[in-house]
């Protein structure tokens, strides 16, 4: 009773006064030359607080009440009529409600209008029992679910708190109904479609259809969602009687697919029997539901499906959903095979796939990628959603009407990853909507050894999915065709609505969590239940075979079918020698590469670009393009000052920026910039968005100003999210090469919540997937005195994951720098000119490869006088500065300079201010290292043996087991082949990236200085070589 008062209460405020309210907005005008107009809101809702029938349960009755009313008078009983004619009069509250007047027909056919007196008990029961009916049906929406036998195995693991079951034959007593009730005729609400063609049933047969729609082998949950049109689609989908029917066809197709999804396992088990596959065993049913939602959404219109999946049944989906040739599957358990590729590869069960085919079904060609991905559970799905929003985007396809996403899950993850839920809130964000993903969580009741009681405080797996108003369907994986029924209308939900939806394949795991795990150890009696638990295939086809659908023999001869197709493959995959792990890519780009996959060429042309264009791009950063558009008086300021120095040929950082982004647009390079607040800039310098000061939300985008055949530019402030986001951008780097995928963090520091897309895509992505990845990385750094969490992006660390050998110099030969390039991992730069940052952004473009770039970016040199560039540097002819060395007087007597310092980044500019206070100039060189991996070898040795009478020094601001040192000092090292030591002039090693206390920062930053020009600070230089 208690959750029937909570639905109620729910209920009711929308159903007396809001419902009224957007009534009254909706259908403001009345039939017949507006006899009845509607009076304000507050009389309805004020006379029933007083009315003693409006309270509670009754609100959802008056309200289909007041609809019939508003379209007919005569559809409500005369009762009604009176009462809604006199509320809308204005009668007081209390009044409203006459007795009705009791029709009895005339003797000449008319009905005669009785007086009130004696009718009131007979109209209140009728109503009251109404209104216990259309609750009754209410429950049953709501909590059907509840008791749907949904658990293959009767062991269901949904808590719902002890809630009391409140639907039923034997619970109409909770609404005020008897036994003597059930056969009683009553008038079903519009907001239920049992009845089909019939307006009335008797409570019997209600509450029959009720139970077939809403408690068998499929659980609804859908009365979260806010939207009424959404809310009676789902009701129709599942109510209207009959509507789960198969044809022969379909059923024998059914069966088809659970014996391939059947028989691969078993396959794999006769086969390998000790190898871990993580076999789908106790949900074989995913197969038809994968392939049943394609079927639909290719009928539907789609011709691209994005999957992203976890370990479990991820054999099964290559094999039969994106139909990997099984041969090339069975070689990958031959451990002797030799890899074909370079990088280190992956486990069989991460790798990807692509494929394009005909779908039988639709008769339309339709392309399958399922992406690799690491073991890191739900780490893919925001990579999925960046892809495919860049496939979208790429074709056209504004509505996603023919791209798409599946996201799988299991159980235990979908709710313990909080990535989930930062993928769920992209869902519906102008630029990372995806227009609706299809989930499917493997729910087989269990993580690893951990029961659910364990892994989640939320009844469902799938609770997460609310947030978003996502309609999530339970189904008992263990009866096929409700699968197949769900995953129908689940596809044309999205196609629908284009909004997610969850299809939660409640199951389980028959096996242990790989094949060589007991799961007796912790789950006894569950896997005693298992034990006993018949295949649902043997289940499935002894159904079909009673039904006459199919015959046993040809039962029989497809699984001899099926089996043969698997020993033929088995028997071709010995043939086998070498492994291809490009062979298993989920995004080819095809052009960019030669046919064997190598670059097109080894060189990197001139990243400079003509005066011309300068001017024109510096002009546009500079206006505003549009018409009486009103922008910020402190914004104009800025704008004039880019003018200025457009006039003057010079650049600051954001517009150095400009000019890259520019530039690559012009040249047809779609720009995206994503992060949080990027559109004006965390520290108010980008201003790439202009909004027009006195109308609301309007605004400019000057940078899509730049010429008419541009490629488009797209600066998204994103969601909340390091994780979520940055995986997006991944992923929409993925889908073409050519484009520059840009992720800001807000500052660098918050990058680390985003580390599992930094591990197991961005660094290493490449080396297992043999799949390159050109994104960009900004991340704002630099000790300002601003605290320990606003100062460091950890350069250590994306240095420390850097491949490059600190021991061997390579061979520096011919174009060393792009071949240097082309077998790293990753490169990391520090730029420290507007100029530079400029190349390195372009670079990333004319490289005849993709790289991921990681920028450390500044924050005080974005408005530092001196930190400004010349158009001169930026000019055809021009190239990225992988090392910048001195060029004052140190530079000009090379052999007089008493020492060396080598820095990265902003404290060039403490380094070269205090060098002048010192009067240093020429006894001390300084030089700057801007692409700090992979280490500029041959430029290093250049600068070391210019400067043969001189200490080296490396500076830092960071502290000494943090930044650059570690990474730097044995390149160095290397490079001089130890005969040179190189000191160190930094911060001392410290726990936390920076001080808080602004005095002390200043302090430390003095004494580094002082160590740095402290000619005398390295007394017993060591005469050997360290
Ligand atoms: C982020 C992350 N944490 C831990 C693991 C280790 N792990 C692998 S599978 C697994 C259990 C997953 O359970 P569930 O999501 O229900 O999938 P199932 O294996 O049951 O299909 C765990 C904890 C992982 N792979 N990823
Ligand atoms: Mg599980």
């Amino acid at each position: 009773m208690q959750c029937l008062r909570t639905t109620v209460a729910r209920l009711r405020p929308l159903a007396v006064t809001q419902a009224t309210q957007s009534l009254a907005q909706c259908r403001p005008s009345m039939p017949e030359g507006g006899v009845r107009t509607l009076q304000p809101v507050r009389s309805l809702s004020e006379s029933a607080a007083a009315e003693p029938f409006l309270n509670g349960t009754s609100s959802n009755y008056v309200e289909e009440m007041y609809y019939a009313w508003l379209e007919n008078p005569k559809n409500v009983h005369k009762s009604w009529d009176v009462f809604f004619r006199n509320a809308n009069a204005g009668v007081p509250p209390g009044a409203a409600y006459q007795r009705p007047p009791a029709t009895i027909p005339s003797s000449d056919g008319m009905t005669v209008v009785q007086g009130l007196v004696g009718a009131q008990p007979n109209v209140e029961k009728l109503v009251k029992d109404h209104l216990a009916v259309q609750s009754l049906i209410r429950a049953y929406q709501v909590r059907g679910h509840h008791i749907a036998k949904l658990d293959p195995l009767g062991i269901s693991c949904v808590d719902f708190d002890d809630a009391p079951c409140t639907v039923g034959f034997q619970n109409v007593g909770l609404y005020g109904l008897t036994e003597n009730d059930l056969d009683k005729v009553f008038r079903l609400p519009t907001t239920t479609y049992i009845g089909g063609s019939e307006s009335s049933l008797s409570l019997r047969e209600i509450i029959r259809r009720l139970e077939t729609a809403y408690c068998q082998h499929i659980g609804v949950e859908f009365m979260f969602i806010n939207d009424v049109e959404q809310c009676q689609w789902i009701r129709q989908k599942f109510e209207t009687p009959g509507i789960m029917q198969f044809s022969l066809e379909e059923k024998r197709t059914l069966l088809g697919r659970m014996i391939r999804s059947t028989r691969f396992e078993e396959f794999l088990q006769r086969k390998w029997s000790s190898e871990k596959r993580f076999g789908s065993e106790g949900c074989e049913s995913l197969i038809p539901a994968l392939k049943t939602i394609i079927d639909r959404s290719s009928q539907c219109g789609v011709e691209s499906v994005i999957l992203g999946m976890p370990h479990r049944g991820r054999l099964n989906v290559l094999a039969n959903v994106i139909r990997k040739e099984l041969d090339q599957i069975f070689c990958q358990f031959d451990s002797k095979l030799e890899a074909a590729d370079e990088g280190s590869g992956d486990v069989k069960y991460h790798l990807g796939m692509y494929h394009r085919r005909m779908n039988r079904v639709s008769d339309r060609f339709i392309t399958l990628s399922l992406m690799a991905n690491p073991s890191h559970l739900e780490a893919v799905d925001p990579v999925v959603q960046g892809k495919t929003k860049a496939e979208q985007f790429y074709s056209g396809d504004t509505d996603g009407k023919r791209v798409m996403s599946i996201l799988l899950h299991g159980d235990a993850a979908f709710a313990g990853q909080g990535i989930v839920y930062e993928t769920f809130h992209l869902s519906d964000l102008p630029s990372y909507t995806t227009h609706g993903t299809i989930h499917v969580v493997v729910n087989n009741q269990i993580g690893f050894t951990t029961d659910p009681r364990m892994a989640r405080s939320s009844p469902y797996p799938t609770d997460v999915a609310r947030v978003v108003n996502a309609p999530i369907f339970h189904v008992n994986a263990d009866d096929p065709e409700a699968v197949m029924f769900v995953c129908n209308v689940a596809a044309e939900w999205r196609n629908t609505f284009h909004k997610d939806v969850v299809v939660d394949l409640v199951c389980y795991r028959r096996n242990g969590h790989n094949e060589m795990d007991e799961p007796m150890f912790t789950q006894p009696l569950m896997y005693k239940q298992i034990k006993k638990q018949k295949g649902v295939l043997q289940k499935f086809a002894e159904k079909l075979i009673a039904e006459g659908v199919v015959t046993i023999q040809h039962y029989e001869e497809e699984i001899a079918r099926y089996d043969k197709i698997c020993e033929e493959a088995y028997a071709q995959s010995k043939d086998e020698k070498i492994l291809h792990i490009k062979h298993w890519l989920d995004s080819p780009w095809p052009g960019f590469f030669t046919l064997e996959g190598q670059p097109k060429t080894m060189r990197c042309p001139s990243t400079g670009i003509s005066e011309h264009e300068l001017c024109h791009i510096g002009n546009i950063a500079s206006s505003v393009p549009l018409e009486d558009f009103t922008i910020h008086g402190g914004l104009s300021r800025i704008l004039k000052g880019r003018a200025n120095m457009v006039s003057q040929r010079i650049c600051d950082w954001a517009l150095g920026e400009y000019m890259a982004f520019g530039s690559l647009l012009k040249e047809g390079i779609h720009v995206r910039l994503s992060g949080q607040d990027v559109e004006r800039g965390t520290f108010s310098h980008r201003h790439h968005v202009l909004h027009d000061q006195n109308v609301d939300r309007r605004i400019c985008i000057p940078m899509n100003y730049i010429s008419a055949d541009q490629a488009p530019y797209t600066v998204c402030n994103s969601s909340l999210s390091e994780y979520g986001v940055l995986g997006f951008e991944l992923g929409f780097a993925m889908a073409s090469p050519n484009a520059l995928v840009l992720w800001e963090a807000q500052f660098g520091d918050f990058h680390n919540t985003a580390q599992c897309i930094i591990d197991q895509f961005i660094s290493s992505g490449q080396a297992k997937w043999v799949r390159q990845n050109g994104i960009v990385l900004l991340l704002p750094h630099g000790m300002e005195g601003m605290g320990p969490e606003h100062s460091s992006a950890r350069p250590e660390r994306f240095l420390q994951m850097c491949n490059d050998d600190p021991d061997v110099i390579p061979n520096l030969s011919g174009d060393f720098a792009v071949h240097q390039l082309h077998d790293c991992n990753w490169i990391v730069a520090n730029c420290s000119t507007p100029a530079n940052y400029f190349h390195v952004l372009r670079r990333q473009i004319l490289l005849p490869f993709r790289k991921p770039l990681i920028v450390f970016t500044p924050k005080s040199l974005l408005r530092h006088p001196e930190a400004k560039s010349s158009f001169d540097d930026m000019l055809p002819g021009t190239h990225f500065q992988r090392l910048i060395p001195d060029e004052g007087p140190a530079a000009v007597s090379p052999q007089e300079v008493k020492r060396v310092i080598f820095c990265t980044g902003k404290i060039f500019y403490e380094l070269i201010r205090e060098r002048k206070t010192r009067g240093m100039d020429d006894a001390v060189a300084i030089i700057r290292i801007e692409q700090l991996s992979p280490f500029p070898f041959d430029l290093v040795k250049a600068e070391t043996d210019r400067y043969q009478n001189a200490d080296l020094v490396w500076c830092q601001e960071e502290h000494k087991n943090q930044g650059y040192y570690d990474y730097v000092k044995p390149r160095l090292r290397t490079t001089l082949r130890r005969t040179r030591p190189i000191w160190y002039a930094g911060r001392d090693p410290a726990a936390a990236p920076a001080t808080g206390n602004k005095h002390t920062h200043l302090t430390e930053l003095q004494r580094l200085l002082d160590t740095a020009f402290d000619l005398e600070k390295f007394p017993g230089k060591p005469q050997r070589p360290v």
